[in-house]
């Protein structure tokens, strides 16, 4: 099983990246990263740690619910030179660097340096720790304190969040102490782009803490990414596993199938691209509209997130599913018990079948529209509590006490329809690749047709019924389409960022021409601004180490 893998150490690029010719241009990028990292530092780092971004080609909002999405590594990424500090003999010593202490460069210099000490915080139990962070919106941690502002967006955030991760699950004693770190950071993902630069950050933060402090032994791909989406949590979003997922366990000339129920799991799935006819590529679009998901979490990404918790406890109510009051499961864990049998969803196939079983029930979710203003599908505060069956009291303790979430009227039904249908479609996109492969090259024109049409359904429904998108997106997706894709969706969070096309090889650069026509913020950029914002990818390598 991919999960279970150790993360690849490599002392060479060569065995580490797709193919030679991307290991050579990307030598000369980590051999300039050291020598920078030489000169600010004054020693060698003595490892570099890599995540890239990701696109998700299809399952949208709903990892965080359990279901399974289909996302592939991209080439752009984050690395992390890093080394014990050292003092100008060559040693670490304590007086000039007290332990755990970091310096924190970047490359980018609109990153300021940062130097930072976590405290070991053995006084503060773990009830004072989630009240100092509650009221302060400064994360406290049960030992290690830390401060990560959730109030804005900070680069060295991530790096903490991925530091805190390894602070607390290796030296909760004070016999052992972490060591002090110098670290310089590069990245390639744009950021606020829906190609999770964040994903990127936290896992190549929290590679790089294990490393340094020789804690690798034994950790498996599966653990690194349940570690930096704990790790990444503590920035203030809710999210799923799917980013931390694609950037830790992809691998090249791959997307994954990967799911999150009853445990994480990856599966490989050779995508019907560059060695099948008629070639295709995904093609990423960036619409330019930077969407800062930490600072609108409580009006988007985290109230998607209560709106589908809630949406479970509701239909678990109307199915006649008991639940304990302070239960909240995610709408995957309703879905299984309605299912009634392990047997029914030991297969992908299986699960496609129970789910298309499902869909019905959603109606359960629909209000009536006495009373409600035509076409409003949405429920007040006041109505969602009643509908949970719950005391206004305990309905705040499981559902808000936690999270910080603010909408007029709250859409369990279009969101429970988005993510059903979507897990459909991921099931199905799947089915179709897996087709493709075993028909090994003599695919037909129809395969990617096939493809296009879900990703243009995923779009629709992360548009009407998730409403993740926005007006630009929404544009460059319809240009997209115009311009010859086979299919174009919203990749990632959303609120702005990339859309995703799958487009004929043979067309790429007709394509890019037609959208770089099409849509205005485009129309000035040429060449290596153009092709920062619009490429064509191929499926990379997942995270790894590189010995120095
Ligand atoms: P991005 O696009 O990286 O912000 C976010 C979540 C994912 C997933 C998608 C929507 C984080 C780190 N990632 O992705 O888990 O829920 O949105 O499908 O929050």
């Amino acid at each position: 099983m991919a999960a279970e893998l150790p993360i690849p150490i490599f002392t060479s690029l060569d065995k580490a990246l797709p193919d030679l010719q991307t290991a050579a241009a990307e030598g000369v990028r980590y051999d300039s990263m050291v020598k920078e990292y030489e000169s600010r530092f004054g020693h060698k780092p003595t490892y570099i740690a890599r995540a890239p971004g990701r696109v998700n080609l299809i399952g949208e909002h709903i990892d965080y619910v359990l279901f399974g999405c289909f996302p592939a590594a991209i080439e752009r990424d984050i690395l992390i030179a890093c080394g014990p500090s050292q003092s100008a003999s060559g040693t670490s010593t304590p007086s000039s660097h007290p332990p755990g202490g970091v310096k924190a460069e970047n490359l980018d210099p609109k990153y300021k340096p940062q130097h930072f000490i976590p405290k070991f915080n053995s006084a503060l139990g773990p009830s004072a720790a989630e009240e100092a962070d509650a009221a302060s919106n400064v994360h406290a941690e049960t030992s290690w304190h830390l401060d990560i502002d959730k109030r804005e967006l900070r680069w060295e955030s991530y790096v903490k969040a991925g530091y805190y991760g390894v602070l607390s699950r290796f030296f909760s004693s004070t016999t052992e102490h972490p060591v002090p770190v110098d670290l310089l950071v590069n990245g390639s993902v744009p950021s606020g782009s829906g190609l999770s630069s964040s994903a990127a950050m936290v896992v190549s933060s929290t590679l790089a803490f294990l490393a340094v402090n020789n804690k690798l032994d034994g950790i498996t791909k599966g653990q690194l990414v349940e570690m930096s989406m704990e790790n990444e949590k503590r920035v203030g979003v809710n999210s799923g596993g799917l980013d931390q997922a694609a950037s830790v366990i992809c691998t090249p000339h791959s997307a994954i199938f990967v799911d999150f129920f009853p445990r994480l799991s990856a599966e490989p799935i050779p995508l019907p691209t560059p060695r099948t006819i008629p070639r295709a590529v995904f093609v990423c679009a960036n619409s330019l509209v930077v969407s800062d998901k930490v600072v609108s979490a409580k009006i988007h990404y985290n109230l998607r997130v209560v709106e589908t918790l809630v949406a479970a406890r509701v239909l678990a109510n109307r199915l006649g599913l008991s639940l304990g009051p302070s239960d909240r499961p995610r709408i995957r864990e309703i879905f299984s018990r309605w299912l009634g049998s392990p047997e029914l969803e030991s297969s992908p196939d299986k699960v496609k079948a129970g789910l298309e079983r499902f869909l019905p029930e959603i109606e359960k979710l629909k209000p009536s529209p006495e009373g409600r203003p035509e076409g409003q599908l949405g429920i007040t505060m006041k109505e969602m509590v009643e509908w949970s069956g719950l005391s206004e009291a305990q309905f705040h303790q499981v559902y808000l006490s936690w999270v910080d979430v603010e909408a007029e009227h709250f859409q369990l039904y279009k969101r429970t329809l988005h993510v059903i249908t979507e897990a459909i479609r991921v099931l199905e996109f799947r089915e179709v690749c897996l087709r493709a492969q075993a028909a090994e090259g003599e695919l037909s024109d129809d395969t990617l047709r096939a493809l296009g049409a879900l990703m243009d359904a995923s779009h629709e429904s992360c548009s009407k019924l998730c409403q993740s998108s926005c007006p630009e997106v929404d544009q460059l997706a319809e240009l997209a389409r115009a311009s010859g894709a086979y299919g174009c969706r919203i990749t990632g969070a959303g609120w702005g960022g990339c859309t995703v096309s799958l487009v004929a090889e043979d067309k790429v650069d007709e394509f890019i021409a037609k959208v770089k026509e099409g849509y205005a913020p485009y129309k000035n950029l040429e060449g290596d601004k153009l092709r920062e914002v619009i490429f064509a990818t191929k499926p990379s390598s997942g995270a790894f180490g590189k010995l120095w």
